[in-house]
């Protein structure tokens, strides 16, 4: 049936054996033109599953691209969600969207999100990119045919290193339970994962006898022999009382032989080079039109840019980092600093490290880089989060210092019940790290982007909450939390380049807030700032408190910058790198002293900004006076793909954005203080 006319039932196109082949290939040749075109994404699974997304989308499944909504039609959900593009071109070769807009991949406000999102594309069922989930969303739509005694399928698609997701086995149960033989699971089973070999990062063979002991019916195939995939799928199509599961072997980045079976092309993508040899390999040179595609690229490109700069509110000049021949700064990602603690301080013993398949990339592998000794503290556990959360707890309880990291929304949301109940309310010395968090890994999109995390963590009792502003600081507090504090603690750094505000001589006090304070204009942007303890620093009649937390610290500064040229303010920026327990002293202060306070977080707004607020209230000797307050950060929306940098801008947390928000409120205390002055009051507000 596959492609049809949903009121008419007119099958609209049908695909041979061979046909399927050739748009499999070109499909393939359009997803290396889309990603590198992108400049991110993940070529390696995206080939893998490709023969199979060619079969689905323009054979087997029943659909109607003019009529994305059908009822009766088969669903197809993309549990494994960073493969994207091929789920994106299923639908494009079937007719659902135009081919060239794949070109658009992980542009901002693009409909072809890094990870798929249903509320932007007609045609993708459900949005992923949290590993482990798919199936259980599979699982209810499978159930909800049955009560409303629909024929539709429903297929969905895993890879081999996400059956590591301890909640695939309690879908694979659900499934089992019901009989719900409406559903099919394909797992790609090309046996890499980013760490490594599945079998060496958590193996979780034997597939065939854990699915068939679960009450599925079990298929092997080759995923590459169209003719193979296509029988599978319309055997399992048909049903048999059961669900069933299709086992693809299948050769990460398929097709292109200097990708074939490397770990390291898991999440790169092609420059033009490397594009170029493999549409040669793939045969299809001067079958798609690649320049035409970068031209629909670099368009759509120029119009988001456009955009954002009128989105950006103006200055006297242009303040934007190293734009001015003065005030340069160097940038780093944070993410550096974790890696080299753990590489410095490693060698005790107590310290046992878990890798959950994100390990080069949050830079945790440098525990046992070039370390060999180390190796038996280091423990794979694959991407099962929870599960590492708790066993962390164990091994903290027998007296070990465990640490894992991995996104900071797979960190601190997935497995928040395992850290409220296994490690804070045991109270048990357990270091993680929410890495990439907030915008940093801007084209992955939503899905990836931690912006909720530290509410979560700040709100748990025991926990102790740390986000450092560059790679120096980041250094600094992983020696701190990984030595010398006892107790639960999350720590928050970035993925992207971030510029470097403090150096060696910086203090760093766990739970004690530094004053950043404008000097001067000089060379580097560094040298311009005196940093000292808050506790160290007296009051100096700063016009107004900017209070930030990791990233938005250099851009609090930078904010600083611009209120004092352009308008002649002095800031008093706080470097709140502890958020839990708080440096309640350093806010009342900064309120007190200034009366305007201002906070800015990389974050949906108030994980700094409730506690900062909540500090003011309930401070005693503040009652009755006036403090005007203002709060930057994300506006309780989920993120978009995008750059970094982009996203800063689109969210409107960049420094020009809070030197917006400080004038508007500087305005208001001084027309404040006239109203005061006329009606007679003495006040010494300036
Ligand atoms: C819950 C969760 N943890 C971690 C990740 C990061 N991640 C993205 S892809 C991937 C590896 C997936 O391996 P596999 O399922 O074998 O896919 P394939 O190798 O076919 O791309 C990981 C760990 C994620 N997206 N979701």
């Amino acid at each position: 049936m596959s492609i049809q006319n949903s009121t008419t039932g007119e099958v609209l196109r049908s695909y041979s054996i061979d046909e399927l082949k050739e748009q499999a290939n070109l499909m393939r040749g359009y997803d290396l033109v889309a990603l590198c075109a992108a400049g991110s994404g993940h070529a390696g699974g995206t080939l893998s599953i490709m023969d199979i997304a060619a079969a689905l989308y323009l054979r087997v499944a029943d659909h109607d691209p003019k009529n994305p909504n059908w009822a009766d039609r088969d669903r197809i959900v993309w549990s494994t969600g960073h493969k994207a593009p091929s789920l994106y071109l299923g639908l494009a070769f079937a007719g659902f969207c135009p081919k060239e807009d794949v070109a658009l991949l992980r542009k901002l406000y693009s409909s072809y999100q890094g990870h798929p999102h249903w509320l932007k594309l007609p045609g993708v069922e459900v949005s992923t990119g949290s590993l482990g989930q798919g199936l259980s969303i599979a699982v209810g739509i499978a159930l909800a045919g049955k009560l409303n005694q629909k024929n539709h399928r429903v297929f969905c698609i895993m890879g081999d290193g996400e059956q590591q997701e301890g909640q695939i086995w309690e879908a694979a149960m659900e499934a089992g339970h019901y009989k719900l033989d409406n559903l099919v699971g394909i797992v790609d089973r090309n046996r890499l994962q980013i760490d490594g070999w599945v079998k060496d990062v958590m193996n979780v063979e034997p597939l065939e006898e854990k699915y068939r002991s679960f009450g599925w019916e079990v298929l092997t195939i080759n995923g590459h022999d169209m003719k193979e995939v296509v029988e599978a799928l319309e055997k399992a199509k048909a049903g048999c009382g059961k669900p069933t599961v299709i086992i693809a072997d299948t050769v990460k980045g398929k097709g292109v032989s200097f990708m074939e079976n490397i770990a390291g092309w898991h999440g790169k993508t092609p420059n033009l080079e490397e594009l170029n040899k493999s549409l040669k390999e793939l045969g299809l040179e001067g079958q798609i039109p690649v320049e035409q595609l970068f031209a629909h690229a670099r368009q759509y490109q120029a119009e988001v840019e456009r955009k954002l700069d009128a989105k950006m509110p103006k200055f006297h000049r242009n303040y934007w980092w190293n734009s001015t021949e003065n005030m340069k700064v160097q940038m780093k990602p944070t993410r550096l600093g974790f890696g080299q603690s753990l590489a410095a301080n490693g060698d005790d013993p107590r310290v046992v490290c878990f890798g959950l398949d994100i390990s080069g990339s949050i830079t945790i592998s440098e525990f046992y880089a070039n370390k060999p000794e180390r190796k038996s503290r280091w423990i794979s556990m694959g991407i099962a989060e929870q599960s590492a959360t708790s066993a962390a707890a164990g091994l903290a309880k027998e007296g070990k210092l465990p640490v894992f990291g991995t996104y900071a929304t797979f960190a601190a949301a997935r497995n928040l019940d395992q850290i409220r109940t296994s490690v804070c309310y045991g109270n048990f010395n357990v270091l993680i790290a929410g890495a990439h968090g907030g915008v940093s890994v801007g084209p992955d999109g939503a899905t990836h982007q931690a912006l909720e995390d530290l509410f979560a963590m700040c709100g748990l009792p025991n926990m102790n909450v740390v986000v450092p502003c560059d790679i120096v600081e980041t250094r600094k507090a992983t020696d701190y939390l990984l030595l010398k504090h006892v107790g639960p603690k999350y720590i928050r750094f970035a993925r992207e380049a971030t510029p470097i505000v403090t150096d060696e001589k910086t203090p760093f006090v766990f739970g004690k807030a530094n004053v950043i304070r404008l000097r001067r204009e000089g060379t580097n942007f560094i040298e311009a700032f005196e940093t000292k303890l808050e506790s160290e620093h007296g009051d100096e009649g700063e016009d107004l408190t900017i209070i930030a937390c990791g990233p938005m610290v250099p851009e609090a500064m930078r904010a600083a910058w611009i209120l004092k040229q352009d308008f002649g303010y002095e800031t008093r920026v706080l470097n709140l790198h502890t958020l839990k327990p708080l440096d309640t002293g350093a806010i009342v202060r900064a309120a007190r002293d200034t009366s305007v306070v201002l906070t800015a977080e990389e974050h949906q707004i108030g994980a700094v900004a409730w506690p900062v607020s909540s500090a003011i209230t309930q401070e005693p000797s503040l009652y009755g006076t006036p403090v005007i307050t203002g709060a930057i950060g994300v506006k309780d929306r989920f993120g978009d793909s995008g750059a970094p940098w982009e996203l800063i801008k689109e969210f409107e947390v960049s420094a020009e954005h809070i030197a917006a928000k400080a004038v508007e409120l500087m305005g208001v205390k001084k027309s404040r203080a006239g109203e005061l002055v006329s009606e007679g009051h003495l006040v010494g507000t300036k």
